[in-house]
């Protein structure tokens, strides 16, 4: 027995060493407030964190090309469409119901009738911009005019009423490398308030989107060059596998990068009683509606398509779920998310490759619920009632802005400026709930993981017989040669 307990600790001891780095960072976090330590002290505990997320974030890139374009030439046409579609159709699914679980779980708890109330002064805003167009935006992004750009800056289009509103996320949010305001007509009568404020372009480093609509045709096309494109297919194969050997090198950097990261964070933090007591109740209300989501409607999803027990599951990807908290962006976790899913649940590299990639891009379940609980809790300290329609665009809206999110920390912060437009609500109330995103994008990127591997694990258990008929096909292609 102590043999198999300790052959099981030899198994997962780098599963431990994270688990322990998060309990050990957060303890030193509050112990380190303690101190009231300097600026620069903060720097110095929370620069190991921040070199772990640069060494994940310069993998992005490679890892996004080499899987899509890898994974791609491996499946024919037919094959990568049926995955595609059902990738497609759990996303926007688990998406959707994200944000209603959300939007239940506020209406239920009504945080914003509680603690600080605000003034919405002159009614509501009128609604300044078309969600259509931010919707089209999206697609836009999928096709970059010029994909070495795409590489490097993500161009957004955010809605906002008033250019003051940004302030606060622009020092809040480090997505905010450049922004171009233009302003168009008059809000109204020609008075001197300021004129709304229609595109806000923010840059987060890189269009993930336009990098994954071009891999996409391109790996579908030499796939189906046979003989000809041999050589690429096997470069790209090669690269795929020297990423995912890089990422075993920062494995084992992880635990303590994610220690400096959390304690770092916990001792920048404001003055948390103040936060806990006008802002606890919201905390709550994110919180709860994450955790039916994710251990209820996901799971439940999952065990209905797969008859798998979806707890085993998850315990695979475990690692992956606390890197999401560590580093609040999905798209730093993938490297992780990639590894658990392939070594720990067997998920064939021909799914994980496809469908990872974009799911961490565009499926972004806690982020959707997010920013729908945010928004109807902005309506209600505003005493502002919504009705059933702008309840529904709510939903609508938070799931469009979870799509065109970027994977990186706080972009969840940033698109719901569209969701808060849409209905006419105070973009500068988002000001209040800046205080606590540290922690609930952390617990929102968890999730956005959970959904991403649940359905990597959905989409192989679907296509698992076509993926075997596939293999047996080209051995007795490999036999008769
Ligand atoms: N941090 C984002 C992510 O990486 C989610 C968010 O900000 O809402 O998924």
């Amino acid at each position: 027995k102590t043999k198999s307990v300790l052959l099981w600790m030899k198994k997962n001891l780098l599963l431990e060493l994270t688990v322990l780095a998060v309990l050990i960072g957060g303890v030193c976090g509050f112990l380190g407030r303690l101190a009231n330590p300097s600026p620069d002290v903060i720097l110095l505990i929370s620069f190991p964190g921040e070199l772990l997320m640069r060494m994940l974030k310069m993998l992005i890139l490679p890892l996004i090309i080499s899987s899509l374009i890898g994974g791609l030439s491996q499946l024919d046409a037919k094959e990568s469409g049926k995955m595609g579609t059902r990738s497609l159709v759990y996303y926007f699914g688990t998406t959707i119901l994200a944000a209603i679980v959300g939007i239940c779980c506020v209406l239920a708890i009504h945080p914003g009738d509680y603690g600080i109330k605000q003034e919405l002064g002159t009614g509501r805003k009128e609604k300044t911009v078309s969600t259509m167009d931010a919707f089209l935006d999206l697609i836009r992004n999928l096709f970059p005019e010029n994909l070495v750009q795409a590489c490097f800056k993500q161009v957004k289009t955010i809605f906002v009423s008033k250019e003051e509103d940004l302030k606060p996320l622009a020092e809040n949010s480090t997505n905010f490398l450049t922004t171009v305001v233009t302003p168009f007509g008059n809000s109204s009568n020609g008075t001197e308030e300021a004129k709304p404020v229609r595109k806000l372009v923010y840059s987060d480093g890189t269009n993930v989107l336009g990098v994954i609509g071009f891999c996409i045709a391109f790996g579908i096309i030499i796939g189906q060059m046979g003989e000809r494109a041999r050589v690429m297919v096997e470069f790209f194969q090669v690269l795929s596998e020297i990423v995912m050997r890089l990422v075993n090198v920062i494995m084992w950097y992880s635990p303590f990068g994610i220690m400096c990261l959390i304690a770092g964070k916990i001792m920048e933090i404001g003055d948390l009683a103040t936060t806990a007591s006008q802002l606890g109740l919201y905390m709550l209300t994110v919180i709860v509606g994450l955790v039916i989501h994710a251990c209820g409607t996901l799971s439940l999803i999952f065990f209905i398509t797969t008859r798998k027990n979806p707890f085993k599951f998850f315990r695979g990807f475990l690692q992956a779920w606390v890197m999401a908290l560590g580093t609040a962006s999905s798209a730093a976790t993938l490297p992780i998310t990639f590894k658990c899913l392939e070594e720990n649940n067997g998920i064939d590299k021909r799914v994980t490759r496809f469908v990872l990639p974009i799911g961490a891009t565009v499926n972004m379940d806690g982020t959707a619920l997010y920013e729908a609980v945010a928004a109807i809790f902005i309506a209600q300290m505003n005493n502002v009632h919504l009705n059933a329609g702008e309840v529904i665009t709510v939903s609508l809206t938070a799931t469009l802005a979870s799509i065109g999110a970027a994977s990186v920390p706080s972009a969840g912060l940033v698109t719901m400026l569209l969701v808060l437009t849409a209905v006419g609500l105070p973009t500068k109330d988002i000001t209040l709930i800046v205080a606590v995103d540290w922690l609930l994008d952390r617990i929102r990127t968890s999730v956005n993981v959970i959904g991403d591997s649940f359905g990597a694990g959905i989409v192989y258990h679907l296509s698992r017989r076509e993926l075997m008929e596939q293999d047996r096909e080209r051995e007795r292609l490999e036999a008769s040669e």
